[in-house]
């Protein structure tokens, strides 16, 4: 039987995925894809997972769209369109909380696939390429949305139009990801992180990420008011309940929304 394209583990209440085609550095075929969503899919729908883990195997993250794929330039848009698009925004609405471990090289729609996640925690050796340059395309998979949110405009179009690989101590120092790790230390400094989310309320950590997001689009004003209207649903949440009960009880909090 052919192994799977996305490898699929869970420890406690972290489903961690990895990317499995390590020796085309985990680019993305259509297969891959079909295996992809439905795994974030299930994350999204289980109530005992409460923070996602993705990460590639062997040498690199992900290399973006398999250059050798059938799907490649036939139709761009469709393939945008159909794979994408559909990925950004199911990474954008994850009921809790995403984690990027970026073990390896992240390039072209790779790169931004790791940006798109809540948490990118990439090893030293790691490094990040907005490819799509150097083969007469534009920044994908939510690129051109997110690096200048990132990064501002000056770097992310120096980014975007060199193509250039980006460190992952430059990345970190340009405050494009969270965090850059030894590289020995990036499962378990990962782990801890995804360990410590899981146990707070994720319900909230998914709506400050869906607020923020929509709070840079609209004036200062509308945010506040924005910022009113999802902190009436948050209040009204068993976990605000919890998390007031255990401080005011002096023990910690048990979160269970979802
Ligand atoms: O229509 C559309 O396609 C629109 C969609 C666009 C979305 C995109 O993501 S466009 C951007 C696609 N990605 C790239 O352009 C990156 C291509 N890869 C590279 O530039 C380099 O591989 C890296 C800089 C990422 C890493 O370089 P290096 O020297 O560490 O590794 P390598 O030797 O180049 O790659 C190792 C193997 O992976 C190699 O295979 P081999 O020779 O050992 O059999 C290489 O061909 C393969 N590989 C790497 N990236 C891809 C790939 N195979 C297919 N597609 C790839 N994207």
């Amino acid at each position: 039987m052919a192994e799977p394209l996305v490898l699929i583990d869970t420890v406690g209440a972290v489903r961690k995925l990895t990317l499995n085609r390590a020796t085309a550095l985990n680019s993305f075929t259509a297969a891959m894809h079909r295996e992809l969503r439905p795994a974030l899919d299930a994350a999204a729908e289980d109530a005992a997972v409460r923070c996602v883990v993705i990460t590639g195997a062997g040498r690199g993250f992900c290399a973006g769209q398999d250059l050798n794929d059938s799907d490649v330039g036939s139709d761009t848009a469709n393939l945008i369109e159909r794979v994408y698009k559909p990925l950004a925004l199911r990474i954008a609405s994850m009921p809790v909380p995403v984690i990027a471990m970026v073990n390896g090289v992240a390039a072209g729609a790779g790169a931004n696939f790791a940006l798109g996640c809540d948490f990118v925690i990439a090893a030293r050796s790691a490094s990040f390429i907005q490819a799509f340059s150097k083969i007469g395309l534009i920044p994908d998979c939510g690129g051109t949305w997110l690096l200048p949110r990132l990064v501002g405009r000056a770097k992310a179009i120096g980014l975007a139009m060199s193509g250039d690989k980006l460190s992952a101590e430059d990345a970190e120092r340009m405050g494009l990801i969270w965090r850059c790790v030894d590289d020995a230390a990036l499962a378990d400094q990962t782990m801890a992180l995804a360990t410590k989310l899981a146990a707070m309320p994720v319900k909230a950590l998914a709506a400050t990420r869906r607020t923020i997001d929509e709070a840079i689009m609209i004036g200062y004003a509308d945010a506040l008011s924005l910022e009113a209207r999802v902190q009436q649903q948050m209040s009204a949440q068993a976990d605000f309940r919890e998390g007031v009960a255990a401080f005011l009880e002096k023990r910690a909090p048990k979160f269970s929304d979802r």
